[in-house]
C-alpha cells in the first residue's frame, strides 16, 4: 500500500505567495497544484510553483558540500568543508575584516532561514561591504521612502482590490506575478478590477501580457517615467482637480513650484507621448473615485529611478490616493516592522549621500554599496574574502563579463547555494541549503508589501536526507566560523542563541509589551524549538497582531501550524500619519535630497532620442524563469527558445533582418549573439531581451541549463550608469547596436 499524503505550503519561487497543495506517495512529490483553501490566493498558480518537487529531485542540485580542487569542485562533508574556511578565512580576516564583502541574493527574501541567519554572517565577517540584488532593483524605491517617510519599508502599495483606475508602470504582473505588492492572481485581480467597471492603464515601451490586457497601453520611451509623472503631476494643478490630504498642501505647493515647466508640452517628445494623451491621463486620473498610481522594476532600474519612486507617491497625494482605499497603502506586517514598532511619528533627518565607495566614489544607501562597484572593489584589491548567499551576480549584475573575471581575483570565496552554476564555480567552498520543501516558510519581508494583510506559516514538507544540514544551521555553522567559534553543531547553537536572545530583547523593548511580561516567560514560551521557527514565533507574538505570549488572543506560530491555509487578517487600513518616522510628523514631499533632484531631471527632457542608429535595450521577465535559476528544470525550458530578441519590424526591416535571424547586439559594455524575434509588440527604437540567459561558462554542473543556454543581457549594462541618489544600476535604455550576423 503506498504511503500518500497531502501537504499545504507557501510557494517560495516569487513574491505572489501562493498555497500550493502538494500530493506525496512513499515521500515523492507526485503533484502540485494550487490550493484552493488559501486565504489569499484561492487556488492560483503559476507553471513554475508547480516544478518544486522536480527541483527538489533535480540530479544537478547540490546535496553535500563542494571545495574547488585543482581538478574542479569536489564534494566534501560539511566538517571538512568549515575546515577549510576556517583554514583559509580566518587568516585573510585577522589581516583585515574591511577587506571582505558579502552578497545577498534574491531568494534569500523568500528564505526564512536565510532571511533571519544570512544577518549573523553579516555581523560574523564583520564587513563594511553589503552587497545585494537590491541595487539591480528596488532600492530607487525604498531610498524614497526613507526620505519621504522615514523608514524604507514604508513602501505603498496597490489596493489592486478597491481601486477603480490602476496606472501601472514599468511592471508587467501578468508575467512577473507582481514586486513590492505581494498579491497571488494578478490576473484575476485585473480582471475583477474590469468587471467592476474599473480601467487598467499600462505604461510599457512593450505590449506585454499586461499591457494587451489594458483598457489603455502607452508605449512610452525608456528611463523617461519622471518625466512623465512630473507632467501628469503639473497638468492635475493645471486643471485644478487635485485634492490632496490639507495637512500636505505646504509641502506639496513647494513641490509642484519645482515640478513648473515639466508640462506635458516639454516632455512629450521625450518621453514618446504625445501631450494631449498625458494631459487626458491627468483627466481619467482625477475623475476617478479610486486611482492608484503603482510603478515597478521598468522605473527603478533607470538613471531617475528614486525620483520616479518619489513621484508616484507625488501623483497619489495630489490625487488623494495615498493612504486611502482603492489608492495606494500601507501593510502591516505581522512579524512586525520597522514601522509596526513605534509609537512615535517624529524621526531623525535622513539625507543622502554621507557614505561613498572607496574607487568610485558610488553612494552607499541603507547599508550597502551598490552591485555595480563591486568588480572595480575586486579589481582594486579591496576584497579578500567574499560570501554569497542565494545569489549569482555572474548573471545578473551589469557588465558580467567584468565581474566574472574579477571574481577570479578574490582571495577566498564561499558560497551558500543550491547549485554549482556561473557564479559558484569561482567558490572556493559551496554550502547547500537543503530543497525549498525541506524546509519551514514564512514570508517575513512581504507582510510589508502585501496587498491584504495575511499570516501563513508552512512547515517543511519533507524530512533531510542523510548528510542534510537545514539552511539556517548551514548559515550559522559559517557565521560560527567566521566569528571564530567552532563550525559544528555547537557551533550553529551558540549562533541561534545570539539571534534568539536579540529577538527576544527587542520583545521587552517594544511600545507595546504588557508590562508584566518578563524575559522568563518569553524564553519559556519558546521551549522545545530551535533556529528560525522559534525566532519567528517571537517575532509573530510581539508582532501588531501578536498573542503577546498569552496576553490576548493573536498570532503565535502555534496558531499559523494550526491553519495550513493562512489566517487572513483583512484589506489593508489608513496607517498615516501613525507610521512616519519624519521629523516633521507628515510626508517629507519636499525632502531636500528629493528636490535637487529636478534641475538633473529637466536636463534629461533635452537628452537626445536613440532609436535610430541606436536602439535602446530594455529587459523583460518569462513566465518560465525565475531570474537565473530555474533553467535546469527541463519542463521549464523546453519548447522554443525563449531567450530571444525582440524587436520592432522597422528597426528590423531597416537592418535587414528578418524573424529567427541571429543578430548581433552591442553596447559599450559588450555584445552577445541571439535570435531575433520581429514584433509589433515592442515600440520602434527599443529592442527587448529578458535577463537571467547566458548558462554557457565551464566548470557548472547545470546539465539541462547549458543545454538552453541563452545568452546574458547583462554582458551589455555597463557599471558606471547608476541612479546617483540610490546607486541603483541602469538596467533599461542601454544604447545599442543591432546588426545581423554574418
Ligand atoms: N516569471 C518570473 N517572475 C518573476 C521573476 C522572473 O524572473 N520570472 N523575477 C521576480 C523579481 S526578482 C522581480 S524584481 C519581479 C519584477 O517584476 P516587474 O516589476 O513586473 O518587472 P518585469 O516583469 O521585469 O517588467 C518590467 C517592465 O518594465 C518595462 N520597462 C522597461 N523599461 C521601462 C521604462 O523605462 N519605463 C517603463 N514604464 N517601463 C519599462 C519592461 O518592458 C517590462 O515590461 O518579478 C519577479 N517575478
Ligand atoms: N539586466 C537585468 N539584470 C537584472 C534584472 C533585470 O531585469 N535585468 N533583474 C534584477 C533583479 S530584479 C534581481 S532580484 C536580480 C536577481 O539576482 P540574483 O539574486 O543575484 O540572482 P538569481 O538568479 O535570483 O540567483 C539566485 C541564486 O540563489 C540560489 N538559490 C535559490 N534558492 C535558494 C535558497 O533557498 N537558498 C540558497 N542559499 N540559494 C538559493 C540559486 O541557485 C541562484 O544561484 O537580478 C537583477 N538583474
Ligand atoms: S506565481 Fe510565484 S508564488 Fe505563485 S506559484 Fe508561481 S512562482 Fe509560486
Ligand atoms: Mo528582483
Amino acid at each position: 500500500m503506498a504511503d500518500t499524503r497531502t501537504a499545504y505550503r507557501t510557494c517560495p519561487l516569487c513574491e505572489a505567495t501562493c498555497g500550493l497543495e502538494l500530493t506525496i506517495v512513499d515521500g515523492s512529490v507526485t503533484r502540485i497544484r494550487g490550493d484552493q483553501a488559501d486565504v489569499f490566493s484561492a487556488g492560483f498558480i503559476c507553471p513554475k510553483g508547480t516544478t518544486l518537487g522536480r527541483f527538489h529531485e533535480d540530479p544537478d542540485r547540490l546535496r553535500r558540500p563542494l571545495v574547488k580542487t585543482e581538478s574542479g569542485h569536489v564534494e566534501a562533508d560539511w566538517d571538512e568543508a568549515y575546515r577549510v574556511i576556517s583554514d583559509r578565512a580566518l587568516p585573510l580576516l585577522a589581516q583585515d575584516r574591511d577587506r571582505t564583502a558579502i552578497y545577498l541574493g534574491n531568494p534569500t527574501v523568500h528564505s526564512l532561514d536565510a532571511m533571519l541567519f544570512g544577518r549573523a554572517v553579516i555581523t560574523a565577517l564583520g564587513t563594511p561591504s553589503v552587497y545585494s540584488a537590491s541595487t539591480v532593483d528596488q532600492r530607487p524605491r525604498e531610498v524614497a521612502s526613507g526620505l519621504l517617510y522615514g523608514l524604507s519599508v514604508t513602501i505603498p502599495v496597490p489596493d489592486v482590490d478597491r481601486t477603480d483606475t490602476l496606472l501601472l508602470l514599468g511592471a508587467n504582473p501578468y508575467v512577473s506575478n507582481g514586486s513590492l505588492a505581494t498579491a497571488p492572481d494578478w490576473p484575476g485581480r485585473i480582471e475583477a478590477l474590469q468587471a467592476r467597471g474599473g480601467t487598467l492603464i499600462v505604461v510599457d515601451p512593450v505590449r506585454t501580457r499586461t499591457a494587451e490586457q489594458a483598457d489603455l497601453h502607452l508605449a512610452i520611451r525608456p528611463t523617461t517615467d519622471a518625466l512623465l509623472l512630473a507632467a501628469i503631476a503639473t497638468e492635475l494643478v493645471r486643471r485644478d482637480v487635485h485634492r490632496p490630504d490639507p495637512a500636505d498642501v505646504d509641502s506639496l505647493d513647494r513641490v509642484i513650484a519645482g515640478l513648473a515647466g515639466f508640462t506635458p508640452d516639454a516632455v512629450a517628445d521625450r518621453v514618446g507621448i504625445p501631450a494631449s494623451e498625458i494631459s487626458d491621463l491627468a483627466e481619467r486620473l482625477a475623475e476617478s473615485e479610486r486611482p492608484c498610481v503603482y510603478a515597478r522594476l521598468g522605473t527603478t532600474v533607470t538613471p531617475f529611478g528614486t525620483t520616479a519612486s518619489w513621484l508616484v507617491d507625488v501623483v497619489n497625494a495630489l490625487l488623494g490616493a495615498l493612504d486611502r482605499p482603492g489608492g495606494a497603502m500601507f501593510p502591516t506586517n505581522p512579524a512586525g516592522s520597522k514601522n509596526t514598532r513605534s509609537e512615535d511619528p517624529h524621526g531623525r533627518e535622513q539625507r543622502l549621500g554621507r557614505r561613498r565607495t572607496s574607487v568610485s566614489n558610488r553612494p552607499i544607501e541603507l547599508g550597502e554599496h551598490p552591485v555595480a562597484v563591486l568588480s572595480e572593489e575586486i579589481e582594486a584589491g579591496h576584497v579578500g574574502v567574499l560570501v554569497t548567499i542565494a545569489g549569482n551576480p555572474v548573471l545578473s549584475c551589469p557588465d558580467s563579463q567584468r565581474l566574472d573575471e574579477a571574481l577570479e581575483d578574490v582571495d577566498f570565496m564561499v558560497s551558500v547555494d543550491c547549485y554549482l552554476n556561473e557564479t559558484t564555480r569561482h567558490a572556493d567552498v559551496i554550502l547547500p541549503p537543503p530543497s525549498h520543501l525541506q524546509k519551514s516558510h514564512f514570508d517575513l519581508a512581504f507582510g510589508n508589501l502585501s496587498i491584504r494583510n495575511v499570516a501563513n506559516y508552512s512547515p517543511p514538507v519533507l524530512p533531510l536526507d542523510e548528510g542534510e544540514l537545514p539552511e539556517w544551521e548551514v548559515i550559522a555553522r559559517l557565521a560560527a566560523v567566521l566569528g571564530g567559534a567552532s563550525g559544528d553543531r555547537a557551533g550553529a547553537e551558540l549562533v541561534d542563541g545570539m539571534m534568539f536572545d536579540q529577538a527576544a530583547s527587542g520583545v521587552l523593548a517594544s511600545d507595546r509589551c504588557p508590562p508584566d511580561l518578563d524575559e522568563e516567560s518569553v524564553r519559556a514560551s519558546s521551549a522545545g524549538r530551535t533556529g528560525p521557527d522559534r525566532i519567528l514565533d517571537v517575532l509573530l507574538r510581539s508582532g501588531p497582531w501578536g498573542d503577546w505570549f498569552g496576553h490576548g488572543e493573536g498570532l503565535s506560530l502555534d496558531r499559523l501550524s494550526n491553519a495550513p491555509h493562512g489566517v487572513d487578517l483583512g484589506p489593508l487600513e489608513p496607517r498615516l500619519p501613525g507610521i512616519l518616522s519624519t521629523p516633521s510628523g507628515r510626508p517629507e514631499f519636499d525632502h531636500p535630497d528629493l528636490m535637487s533632484d529636478l534641475d538633473r531631471l529637466r536636463t534629461h527632457v533635452a537628452e537626445p532620442n536613440h532609436g535610430h542608429d541606436r536602439l535602446e535595450l530594455v529587459n523583460r521577465r518569462t513566465l518560465r524563469s525565475n531570474n537565473s535559476w530555474m533553467h535546469n528544470l527541463e519542463i521549464l525550458v523546453k519548447g522554443k527558445p525563449r531567450c530571444t530578441a525582440m524587436l520592432n519590424p522597422d528597426d528590423a526591416s531597416a537592418r535587414g533582418i528578418a524573424d529567427g535571424d541571429l543578430v548581433r547586439i552591442e553596447s559599450a559594455a559588450g555584445l552577445v549573439e541571439v535570435p531575433a524575434e520581429v514584433t509589433d509588440a515592442v515600440r520602434p527604437g527599443v529592442v527587448c531581451m529578458p535577463h537571467g540567459w547566458g548558462h554557457d561558462r565551464d566548470g557548472t554542473r547545470l546539465r539541462v541549463a547549458s543545454a538552453h543556454a541563452g545568452a546574458n543581457v547583462n554582458r551589455l549594462t555597463p557599471t558606471d550608469s547608476i541612479d546617483p541618489l540610490s546607486g541603483t544600476s541602469q538596467l533599461t535604455g542601454i544604447p545599442v547596436e543591432v546588426a545581423p550576423v554574418g
